[in-house]
C-alpha cells in the first residue's frame, strides 16, 4: 500500500499527496470506517497509508506514529508552532498569548512568537510620544524572549520582519495559530511567492476577524520546509493540562520551582514558595504569574464541572 501525507483536510475528505511526489497533485480520500469507530480522526500533517479506489478517489487505511499532536489547530508531526499575534487589530492580547504558550509547552513543542501588524502598533495611553510606544513594545519582545522564545515582530503590509521569519521556518515543518485576523493568511502571502490565500479585513465593529481560513492546510515554501495555514480561534480550554502540570508550562518558573518548600507546590499562598518570591523580586514577570494564576483558577473551575 502505497503511503503519503495528508495536507488538507476539508469536508470529509483528506488530500493525499503521495510519498516522493513533488507536485501539487493529491489524492482526494475519505477515512476507513474503522478510525471512526474507534474515534481517530486523521490529521492534517498525519503520514498515512492509503488505497487507490475505483473513482480514482482513495482510502486513507491506516495512520503512522505521530510524533506530536496539537488539538488546536488540528495538526500532526509539526515541530515548531508559530504564534501570530497582531500588535493592533486586534488589539496585542497578552493573557491569550500566555494561553497558547501553555499549550505548546504541554505539547512539548517548539514556539516563536511572531507580533503582527508592526505598522498599527500605537501607544496604549494617547499622551505617549512615538518613542515611549516603541518602548513598550520592545518590553514585551525582551520579556518573551527573555523567557527563551524567539520574537519576531513583523508588518506584512511594509515587508518588515517577512524574510526573518521565513528563514526561522526554512528546512522545519511549522504550523501557524493565533486569532481570527491578526494576518496569518496574509504573512504566508507575503512569504511564498505566487501564493494567494483568501484574507479578509477585520470587522470594526467587533474587533476581530471574519473567520476566512476554512481549514488547515500545508504549504511548501520556496526554500524548504512545509507551514501549515489555520483557521483563527481564540477560545482553548485546558483539557490536556492539570493544575499539578500547569505550572511546569511557564519555563522560566523552573529554576525557582525546584526550590520551593513542598513538592507539588501550587506558587499560590504556600509557605516558602520560591516562584511567589521571585514574582516579588521582579524575577518573574507579575504578567505572567497572574496569567498563571488566572489559568490555574480555570482549570479547578473546570474539573468542578465534572
Ligand atoms: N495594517 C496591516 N494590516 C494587515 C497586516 N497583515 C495583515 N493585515 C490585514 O489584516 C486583515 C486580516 O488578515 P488575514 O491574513 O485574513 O488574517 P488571518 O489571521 O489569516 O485570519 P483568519 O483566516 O480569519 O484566521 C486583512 O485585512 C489584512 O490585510 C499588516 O502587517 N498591517
Ligand atoms: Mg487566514
Ligand atoms: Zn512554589
Amino acid at each position: 500500500m502505497p503511503n503519503g501525507l495528508i495536507v488538507k483536510a476539508l469536508s470529509g475528505y483528506y488530500y493525499v499527496l503521495a510519498e516522493g511526489s513533488h507536485d501539487s497533485e493529491y489524492i482526494q480520500c475519505r477515512a476507513r470506517g474503522v478510525f471512526k469507530k474507534r474515534n481517530i480522526s486523521p490529521l492534517v500533517g498525519d503520514r498515512v497509508a492509503y488505497e487507490l479506489t475505483e473513482n480514482g478517489e482513495g482510502t486513507v487505511t491506516e495512520i503512522l506514529p505521530r510524533s506530536s499532536e496539537l488539538v488546536r489547530p488540528p495538526i500532526a508531526n509539526v515541530e515548531q508552532v508559530v504564534l501570530v499575534f497582531s500588535v493592533g487589530e486586534p488589539a496585542l492580547n497578552i493573557p491569550l498569548l500566555d494561553k497558547f504558550l501553555v499549550h505548546t509547552e504541554s505539547a512539548g513543542l517548539d514556539t516563536i512568537i511572531c507580533l503582527t501588524k508592526r505598522d498599527l502598533w500605537s501607544p496604549s495611553a494617547s499622551d505617549k510620544t512615538d518613542e515611549d510606544s516603541s518602548e513598550e513594545l520592545e518590553a514585551v519582545v525582551r520579556l518573551y524572549e527573555s523567557i527563551g522564545y524567539p520574537v519576531f515582530v513583523t508588518s506584512s503590509k511594509e515587508g518588515v520582519g517577512v524574510e526573518e521569519v521565513r528563514k526561522r521556518l526554512s528546512g522545519r515543518i511549522s504550523v501557524f495559530a493565533g486569532q481570527s485576523g491578526v494576518g496569518k493568511s496574509t504573512l504566508l502571502n507575503a512569504m511564498i511567492p505566487g501564493l494567494q490565500l483568501e484574507t479578509n479585513e477585520i470587522s470594526m465593529k467587533l474587533g476581530r476577524g471574519k473567520h476566512t481560513t476554512r481549514h488547515v492546510e500545508l504549504l511548501r515554501l520556496p526554500n524548504g520546509g512545509i507551514v501549515a495555514d489555520t483557521p483563527g480561534f481564540s477560545q482553548l480550554d485546558f483539557l490536556q493540562v492539570d493544575a499539578e502540570g500547569l505550572g511546569a508550562c511557564f519555563r522560566e518558573f523552573a529554576p525557582f520551582a525546584a526550590q520551593c518548600r513542598f513538592r507539588g507546590c501550587l506558587h499560590l499562598h504556600e509557605p516558602d514558595c520560591k516562584v511567589q518570591e521571585a514574582m516579588e523580586q521582579g524575577r518573574i514577570a507579575a504578567s505572567r504569574y497572574s496569567d498563571y494564576v488566572l489559568f490555574l483558577e480555570e482549570i479547578r473551575g473546570q474539573k468542578r464541572r465534572y
